[in-house]
């Protein structure tokens, strides 16, 4: 493998590789094509479109669209004229957005028609001075003070690439914790490089005649290699979808477009085989598929592989490392396992002391590889908690069998991951308690039978509240009326009191060993 250039500029890296492929279809959205030539002539004119705004070099802007064609064209137009763009979570609220937008002072914000309304709350929230707001995929009619990003595309002027390092900053991703905010993770232009080398090339084996469909969106690290870094670094051809993933709408793009390689987190392909509409063999063009987010269940795979005659390749990544780093591989998949370190990243598990554990002993995860985040922005202390000089500290838990396959064993705090993405058991906590039936509460994640972990609250009502009523359904309307929908708990248990420690901290393993009993 060739070394990354110490000048990189990934955003011109990809359209100089891709030059020779210009009428080839780089992307399609729920309603628009883009070749390669046009990506790279939108490319360079959104750098101009940056600068007519005032942006400039190193300030950020927020990311915050549905999967369309203009979403690469942002990411990568602001890379080509060294701007930042944030990429941030499409399902969260003004609140959120809010925070990001002071956390990190973002000039201007990218969005879509139907996210208009929440991004102007969180602007009026914030005390961050918004510059402007673009509306992209031919919002129209727009409220006074907004920008259509078609016209402002008209009106702007082809940049050329600015001369990057390949450590310079290229953009963030935001990562959520058990307490407190989300961290901004600082990632530079040759990580992107990294991932696509380590992981899109050699592991999935991308190639220039494959068609990729990523049901997780560009905004997520996993999205972001699946639809954008990899397909792009071998000039592969990827359908982008707006809608939510539901199984039918995944149906859909797998018999249109037949894509030969899918990407999607373990819930989906669980509810893709529940369903009666699953399409037949012969209807799809799939190759290989891959899953990260949350651990495989064996059954899950075997069935997958049953019915459509190809693997899904399990692993896991991290948005401080990118993208995966340990991951089941062709010709190698043991379901019910994360698989093998992806050659060019090195992983320890490592006892309570930092020592190496033997095979067979659950240990932390540390990774090393190229691809890690700079740091996170303005968090000094998490920085240094997670980032330890070539070594990074993921917060999972594994264990190794002595043939060297990785099992998931849990996360080391108490954070849940459902569906992929991160839920704070504090955050949803604090919801409920607000709630005028609710004293207390607990959040844990429980595994369902089918081996996929669904949000449980325990919840002791105020004096005079009963569990009946339709309470459950309440608190469970509250929590999607008040945080991003896909936090709210699935089930809800109303109990006397709490398992606590003597200092009255709530004990949540305790409630998750009650659960396994
Ligand atoms: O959740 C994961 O396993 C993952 C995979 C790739 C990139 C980012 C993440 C969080």
């Amino acid at each position: 493998m060739q070394a990354c250039p110490a000048e990189l500029n990934y955003a011109r890296y990809l359209t100089e590789l891709n030059q020779p492929r210009a009428d080839k279809t780089a992307y399609i959205d729920d309603n628009r094509r883009m070749t390669y030539g046009e990506l790279a002539t939108r490319v360079s004119t959104f750098a101009g479109l940056l600068k007519n705004l005032g942006i400039r070099r190193e300030e950020r802007i927020l990311l915050v669209m549905h999967d369309t064609i203009d979403w690469p064209v942002v990411f990568l137009g602001a890379l080509h004229g060294g701007v930042v763009p944030v990429a941030v979570n499409t399902l969260l609220t003004a609140e959120d957005y809010a925070y990001m937008l002071e956390h990190s002072r973002a000039q201007a914000i990218f969005t879509s028609p139907a996210l208009l309304d929440t991004v102007q709350q969180a602007v009026s929230q914030s005390s961050n001075e918004v510059r402007h707001i673009v509306v992209a995929e031919g919002g129209n009619t727009l409220p006074a003070g907004i920008d259509s990003f078609e016209s402002l595309m008209d009106r702007a002027p082809q940049e050329s690439a600015v001369n990057t390092k390949a450590d310079e900053i290229a953009f963030w991703l935001y990562s959520s914790g058990s307490t407190g905010q989300p961290k901004g993770v600082v990632h530079c232009h040759a990580n992107l490089w990294h991932t696509a080398e380590l992981y899109g090339k050699p592991v999935l084996g991308l190639k220039e005649d494959d068609v990729v469909f990523s049901a997780a969106k560009l905004f997520f690290a996993y999205g972001l290699g699946n639809g954008l870094t990899f397909p792009l670094s071998v000039g592969a051809t990827v359908v982008l979808m707006g809608e939510r993933p539901t199984p039918d709408a995944v149906f859909k793009r797998l018999t249109q477009h037949k894509p030969t390689v899918f990407y999607g987190v373990p819930t989906l392909y669980a509810s893709m085989l529940a369903s009666p509409n699953l399409p037949a063999r012969t209807d799809v063009k799939l190759r290989v598929c891959a899953s990260a987010g949350e651990a495989l269940p064996k059954d899950l795979g075997d069935r997958f592989t049953r019915h459509f005659g190809c693997y899904i390749l399990d692993g896991i990544g991290s948005t401080e490392m990118l993208h995966i780093f340990i991951s089941n591989q062709a010709g190698d998949v043991r379901y019910g396992t994360t698989g093998k370190p992806v050659p060019g990243y090195e992983i320890e598990l490592r006892d309570d002391h930092g020592k190496p554990v033997p095979a067979g002993s659950i240990g932390d995860l540390y990774i090393k590889g190229p691809s890690a985040a700079i740091m996170y922005w303005n968090n000094r202390a998490k920085t240094r908690e997670t980032m330890l000089g070539d070594w990074l500290k993921s917060g999972d838990k594994y264990v190794c069998d002595a043939e060297g396959y990785y099992t998931y064993a849990g996360r080391s705090d108490d954070m849940i991951k459902v569906s992929g993405q991160y839920v704070s058991p504090v955050e949803v906590e604090n919801v409920l308690i607000e709630h005028e039936s609710v004293l207390e509460a607990a959040v844990i994640g429980v595994t369902d039978d089918q081996g996929l972990v669904k949000t449980t609250a325990y919840v002791v009502l105020r004096e005079g509240k009963t569990a009946d009523g339709g309470i459950e359904t309440e608190l469970q309307a509250y929590v999607k009326s008040q945080l991003a929908p896909f936090k709210y708990p699935r089930t809800i248990h109303f109990v006397n009191e709490l398992p606590k420690t003597a200092t009255g901290k709530i004990q949540r393993f305790r409630l998750r060993q009650r659960q396994e009993q």
